[in-house]
């Protein structure tokens, strides 16, 4: 029997079956009217109306184009022994245009058609305030559009969203200006109530497995208010597995002894121990879930701070640098295969340092709870989304060929390493 395709909504993470889902109407055109005084007006053929789902997901009071049931029918839905047929075009029940913008039927926020055809597995990326996560976001669709393919990986940007901004394809259009182009960080993000979802979609061009990739760049103060624990939850709760942005420089240890140096490490830093503590916690607590059955990366960001500062810092570096001393790439990047050793000697080196001379606080603590909760579905990375830094805004640039270049390191690893754990993307290891 065809598996009964369950869809999660990357914005208000309820799950639905397929034969649930909504769609929105298109049609934009408009006709002249008169109205009651006479008068003409040019009025849309189909006029938006208010809608309670959406409105009282982002809080608003707009008009939205009409919503109605998709109806799918048993050859779209696909049933005994069938495979579900690719979705067709469905008919507004108020105007007859047609239309394939599918919507969440609990939210009524615009979804990917491929997520209704195909289902949707979800990645999550999380983390603390200040840990790094929007640039690392950045910094990780950039290397995926240039080394993806070495990896037979294809990516695709969703344009889904209220308006152009939200899109992300539009965001990381906006995001790699400032980053690539005009080397600067990210800015802090500000807090909103509904964080905007960047979506996009992995698939694999020999075996055609697909998986989304959902960060929520929430602004870091939310992983610190109980409140929004409990939102964070469902993310942890719902993804195949998870990325966890942890600060470097909030490990105190390193925090201090780089301050010693005279070293700018940023606006703000944060508590990285609250997030492991929001994980450990919600773990602890659900134990139905299997948490620790699922990939999780836990991620060091900033890297290159300690690469930069290794001796200062106690931390032997053999496993992240070249014969020079430079912080490297994955092989990976070079030659499309993937060497899971390597990621291991890095796991491995992160993890002495947080049992030796990085231990202050949590630090032996979580390296130990990570090996035995999680086991092998827990993995230590080190990376630098920006390559380096001249003070907290401006990013520290290579030359390449005829000019300056921002030069991410490591960030694809964490990934790289949930899709060899997943299976079925045909990624070859050696
Ligand atoms: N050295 C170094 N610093 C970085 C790197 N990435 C980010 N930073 C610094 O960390 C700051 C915060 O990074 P963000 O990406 O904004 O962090 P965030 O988690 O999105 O922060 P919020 O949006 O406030 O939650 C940046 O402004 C940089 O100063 C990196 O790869 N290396
Ligand atoms: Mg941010
Ligand atoms: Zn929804
Ligand atoms: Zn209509």
């Amino acid at each position: 029997m065809a598996k009964k395709i369950t869809i999660l909504c990357p914005y208000c993470f309820k799950p639905f079956r397929r034969e649930e889902v909504q769609v929105q109407c298109k049609n934009f055109q408009t006709v002249q009217r008169v109205n009651e005084n006479g008068s003409s007006v040019t009025q849309e053929i189909c006029p938006p109306e208010e809608d309670e789902a959406f409105n009282s997901y982002w809080g608003t009071r707009t008009r939205v184009k009409h919503i109605f049931d998709a109806n799918l029918t048993s050859r779209e839905l696909g049933g005994l022994f069938r495979k579900p047929q690719l979705i067709q075009e469905k008919e507004c029940p108020r105007c007859g245009v047609s239309s394939s913008n599918f919507v969440c039927p609990h939210c009524h926020n615009r979804l990917p058609v491929e997520m209704i055809e195909k289902g949707c597995e979800i990645i999550s990326v999380v983390g603390g305030p200040a840990s790094g996560k929007s640039n690392y976001i950045v910094a990780l669709i950039h290397e995926l559009k240039k080394f993806g393919s070495r990896l037979g990986l294809s990516v695709t940007l969703q344009q889904v969203g209220r308006s152009d901004n939200e899109k992300t394809n539009k965001m990381y259009e906006k995001a790699k200006q400032t980053v690539f182009e005009e080397h600067m960080a990210l800015p802090k993000t500000p807090e909103v109530k509904h964080p905007i979802p960047w979506i996009l979609r992995l698939e694999s061009k020999t075996t055609e497995k697909a998986v989304y990739l959902v960060f929520y760049d929430t602004a870091g103060e939310a992983f610190n208010d109980p409140d929004k624990i409990a939102r964070d939850a469902e993310y942890l709760q719902h993804s195949k597995a998870v990325i966890v942005a942890f600060d470097t420089l909030g490990v105190p240890k390193i925090k201090r002894i780089l301050e010693g140096k005279g070293i700018d490490v940023g606006y703000q830093i944060s508590r990285y121990e609250y997030m492991w503590e929001t994980i450990k916690n919600i773990n602890n607590h659900n134990a139905e879930l299997k948490m620790t059955s699922r990939p999780y990366a836990f991620v060091f960001t900033k890297f290159d701070t300690v690469i930069d500062n290794a001796r200062d810092l106690n931390f032997s570096i053999d496993a992240f640098v070249d014969d020079n001393g430079k912080f490297i790439n994955s092989s990976f990047v070079n030659d499309g295969r993937v060497d899971l050793s390597e990621m291991k000697n890095c796991s491995m080196a992160i993890k002495e340092a947080l049992r030796g001379p990085w231990n202050e606080e949590v630090e032996e603590g979580l390296a130990n709870d990570i090996e035995t909760l999680w086991k092998d579905n827990g993995m230590f990375f080190g990376v630098s989304a920006l390559g380096g830094m001249k003070d907290s805004l401006s990013i520290r640039t290579e030359d390449a060929s005829d000019h300056k270049e921002v030069k991410p390191v490591k960030v694809l690893d964490p990934l790289i390493w949930i899709l060899v754990k997943l299976g079925g993307f045909g990624i070859e290891t050696k």
